[in-house]
């Protein structure tokens, strides 16, 4: 048997979780088109008959500039020193900057494995991928470059194969149907947040965050299971009550969000709790408040209320 640690790393908006959900073949991360999406890290566990791959998913490399963003860079580095592999993705479809050198010179302190992954090639030309291997290929020493596509599944299957290869002989770490690691309250938080991500801009996407006040049914355990049935078996009498919140900065964050007598706070609120339903197997009740909290990306107090719920 083969275990480890895989950590997913890159610039933000790269298609790190993407990645994630596609190898698992289940959604446990939120995905949006705005950068700085994922603000944790996320595990996601791969059962195969090799072994067990964990992925750690993590927020973007960027220069921090509130301590939400600081916190957001501490789980990269800790993700970084707790892996076998490290996988640096890349998005095939945007030009070398400096964002993309502050990643390489972060990956320079390490001696762990790296892996480049070039995501989004469903979008460029052969011509260009050639062209970023050839650039990238001096810039660190990496034990293999893999043109992927997160969204269609390209090359996946050799990804998988490749990483077995680098990790450590050792026994699974986790049950064979353990799936990702983090609340069960959490998730529904980020399903709201992702909701919200779709329909906001500027801003906004930076300055939401989403707590649940009320949900007394959530697992107390901090692993989510493999669905047994999939989709899950749905009953359609029972119906669960989740009361959120979503934190904005400022007053007219809080109108933005409402929107013209509520109509995009309904919105959000529909979209979110179809999914949320789909997942707890039930009909739900989703009690959605939208509150002013300013500064709370430099609150430590909001901060550790959303990190551990
Ligand atoms: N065309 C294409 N788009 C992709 C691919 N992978 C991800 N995307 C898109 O890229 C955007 C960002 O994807 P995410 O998975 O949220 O990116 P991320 O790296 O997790 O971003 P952060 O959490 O902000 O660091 C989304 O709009 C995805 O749909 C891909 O292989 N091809
Ligand atoms: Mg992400």
């Amino acid at each position: 048997m083969k275990t480890g640690y895989v950590a997913l790393i890159g610039r933000p908006n790269v298609g790190k979780s993407a990645l994630l959900n596609n190898l698992l073949g289940y959604k446990v991360a939120i995905i949006s088109d705005k950068p700085q999406t994922t603000r944790t890290s996320i595990l996601g566990i791969k059962t195969t008959e090799k072994g067990q791959i964990i992925f750690i998913d993590n927020p973007g490399i960027h220069r921090p500039l509130h301590k939400l963003n600081k916190r957001m860079m501490k789980f990269v580095e800790s993700a970084m020193e707790t892996s076998d592999l490290i996988c640096l993705l890349i998005d095939a479809s945007l030009k070398f900057g400096h964002g993309d050198e502050f990643v390489i010179e972060n990956l320079k302190k390490t001696s762990i494995p790296i892996f480049l992954l070039i995501n989004k090639v469903d979008i460029v030309k052969k011509e260009k991928i050639l062209l970023i291997i050839d650039n990238y290929k001096d810039l660190l020493d990496f034990k293999e470059i893999i043109p992927i596509s997160a969204l269609k599944g390209t090359n996946l299957p050799v990804l998988e194969e490749k990483i077995y290869e680098y990790l450590p002989e050792s026994e699974k770490l986790y049950a064979d149907d353990d799936l990702s690691v983090q609340s069960q309250k959490f998730l529904l938080s980020e399903i709201i947040r992702e909701k919200v991500l779709h329909h906001v801009h500027k801003e906004l996407p930076f300055t939401t965050a989403v707590y649940i006040d009320y949900f007394d049914e959530a697992p107390a355990s901090s692993i989510i299971k493999i669905p047994k049935k999939d989709p899950p078996a749905f009953n359609g009498k029972i119906k669960k009550y989740i009361q959120a919140s979503i934190f904005v900065e400022k007053d007219n964050h809080r109108k933005i969000i409402i929107g013209k007598r509520g109509s995009l706070i309904k919105t959000i609120g529909t979209e979110a709790r179809r999914e949320i339903e789909r997942i707890l197997g039930a009909k739900v009740f989703l009690d959605l408040k939208v509150k002013v909290k300013e500064k709370w990306r430099d609150s430590a107090d909001v901060l550790d209320l959303i990190e551990r719920q």
